[in-house]
């Protein structure tokens, strides 16, 4: 059984991952985010579904470096090795000209998407010595590979993040860790109500007449990059709804 750790687990891309990975029966699931009662619903869920799945879920702010080295400190006994570490946990917040966003909208994204995710790998690394299958997977976005009108910092976190895992790759070659990176476009989940700070219609309207990935998708194809055999890494994955071409040009029609 390998050990995965899913930041972010408490909604969308993570919780649909921890779901499936608990389906297949291969894997032992660390889960954290913020909302311990969203954890806590999920380890409920899973169990009821899948009574075999062992599951530690701890509550966690990927922003926060001392609680985050704390949090693998405090790790049980037995989750002290992990071999599959799954940067799930990041946002958006607000859609504006970067001469009039607010530098708030902006820490929060840095602090979240790019330094959360540094501590947290800086900090899970030594988990992962003795993995003989160790693998790191990043989320990414089509936000990371091209920059759009009023996305300014989000697409830097992401770019940065593209930017990391290439480095990632780089520096943990001699030890093993594979690397992937996978950069989703539209996928439906709680991302564009966090964007637009509970704002439910502005959310909605993002995703209005066309179909876009659900989070169940993504945690299918990252459920396959984990099943590759050891000698192959998929490394970078740019995956969109058929319906949209770049990060703003998409098809809309009504049905
Ligand atoms: P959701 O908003 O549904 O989920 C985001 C998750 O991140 C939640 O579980 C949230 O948990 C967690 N999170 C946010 N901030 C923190 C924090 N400071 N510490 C710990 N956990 C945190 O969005 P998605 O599932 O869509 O997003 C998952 C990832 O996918 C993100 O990195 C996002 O940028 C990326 N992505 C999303 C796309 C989309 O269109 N939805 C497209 C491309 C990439 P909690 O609030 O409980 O802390
Ligand atoms: C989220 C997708 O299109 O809002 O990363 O940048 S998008």
């Amino acid at each position: 059984m390998r050990t995965v750790l899913i930041t972010g687990a408490s909604s969308g891309i993570g919780e649909a991952c921890a779901e499936l990975l608990a389906s297949e029966n291969k894997y032992r699931l660390l889960l954290c985010a913020r909302r311990t009662s969203k954890l806590l619903e999920l380890k409920e869920k899973i169990i009821k579904n899948y009574p075999d799945c062992d599951i530690h879920v701890f509550t966690l702010d990927v922003r926060d470096q001392i609680k985050v080295k704390e949090a693998f400190q405090e790790l049980p006994h037995t989750w002290q090795h992990i071999d599959v570490l799954i940067n799930n946990a990041g946002l958006s917040q607000g859609l504006d000209l970067i001469q009039e966003a607010s530098i708030d909208d902006w820490d929060r994204m840095i602090d979240t998407n790019l330094k959360g995710l540094l501590y947290v790998t800086k900090h899970c690394l030594p988990y992962m010595e003795n993995s003989k299958n160790a693998h790191i997977i990043n989320l990414g976005s089509i936000a990371g590979k091209e920059v759009y009108l009023r996305g300014n910092v989000y697409c830097a976190t992401k770019h940065a993040v593209d930017a990391l895992n290439k480095a990632m790759r780089i520096d943990l070659l001699e030890k093993g860790i594979k690397v992937s990176s996978v950069n989703p476009g539209m996928v439906e989940t709680e991302f564009s109500e966090v964007r637009f700070k509970g704002d439910k219609n502005r959310a909605k309207e993002v995703y209005k007449d066309l179909v876009p990935l659900s989070a169940i998708d993504i945690a299918e194809i990252i459920a396959f990059i984990l099943s590759r055999p050891a000698h192959v890494n998929i490394n970078d994955l740019l995956v969109m709804p058929t319906a949209q071409a770049t990060g703003t040009i998409v098809k809309r029609e009504k049905e």
